[in-house]
């Protein structure tokens, strides 16, 4: 346990490789985007189709998927009144995962199960980092500590317009997070896009346009170029 969290700890200051991939056998997506954009949606319709297809697999989110995650979930985005600065979020956040990747994710992934999740590390530098505009060498390092290193395999970013996704969101009520002004969520998207540019081969924009059935159809494509790639011997 100990040894774990050192190793983390160095992947952390740069001495091993980022990658966990050489002791996973499962494939990791992940979806992304700003509110709004359908990523529960579009998450759950390719969990289906891919359980249909006979893949071991498993759905989960973030914040959220442990017990520990669904009750700081609710303390994150209940809109009651809990004053949490975009620091402190970056830790609760953290937590989370911690606690996710090594009850949830890393267990499935061993066993070689697909699992995909609503979100995962890219929102953090999105939203505490270019939203809440934490430093991001800090959420590095705090990040690889707490997913020892897991970093997806494919991240599907549902890219929509901040405004037409925050009226989309809003229909369903606002959240302490949604409440964050425009120039935020302005902030979390153009962090999105820019984190797409730097990792092109990990993250696919996918825009948000047109019918349901075209856009998860883009998705499948993704996805299926990645599958055939973790089909193959390594
Ligand atoms: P969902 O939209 O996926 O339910 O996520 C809840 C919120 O948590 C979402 N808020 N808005 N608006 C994004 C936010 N979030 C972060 O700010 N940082 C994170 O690291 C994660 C995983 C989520």
């Amino acid at each position: 346990m100990a040894q774990r969290a050192l190793k983390a700890l160095r992947q952390a200051q740069g001495f091993y490789p980022e990658r966990s991939r050489r002791i996973k056998k499962g494939l990791f997506i992940t979806f992304e985007g700003v509110e709004g954009c359908g990523k529960s949606t579009h998450s759950k319709l390719l969990f289906e189709y891919l359980k249909k297809s006979g893949y071991l697999i498993l759905h989960t989110r973030e914040p959220g998927g442990t017990k520990l995650g669904e009750s700081v979930r609710r303390v994150l985005l209940d809109s009651s009144g809990i004053l949490i600065s975009d620091l402190a979020e970056l830790f609760l956040f953290e937590a989370c995962r911690a606690e996710i990747v090594k009850e949830i994710i890393m267990p499935a992934l061993d066993k070689g199960s697909i699992v995909i999740s609503d979100r995962f590390s890219d929102a953090t530098f999105s939203y505490q980092g270019y939203g809440g505009r934490v430093d991001l060498e800090a959420i590095k390092t705090l990040d690889r500590v707490a997913t020892t290193g897991l970093v997806p395999d494919l991240t599907i970013l549902l890219d929509i317009d901040t405004l037409e996704g925050l009226r989309r969101a809003r229909k369903k009520g606002i959240d302490r997070m949604e409440k964050k002004d425009i120039s935020y969520h302005k902030r979390v998207r153009s962090g999105y896009l820019k984190l797409s540019k730097q990792y092109p081969g990990r993250i696919k924009r996918v825009e948000v346009s047109g019918e349901i059935p075209e856009v998860q159809a883009k998705i499948r494509h993704e996805v299926e170029i990645v599958l055939q790639k973790f089909k193959r011997p390594r």
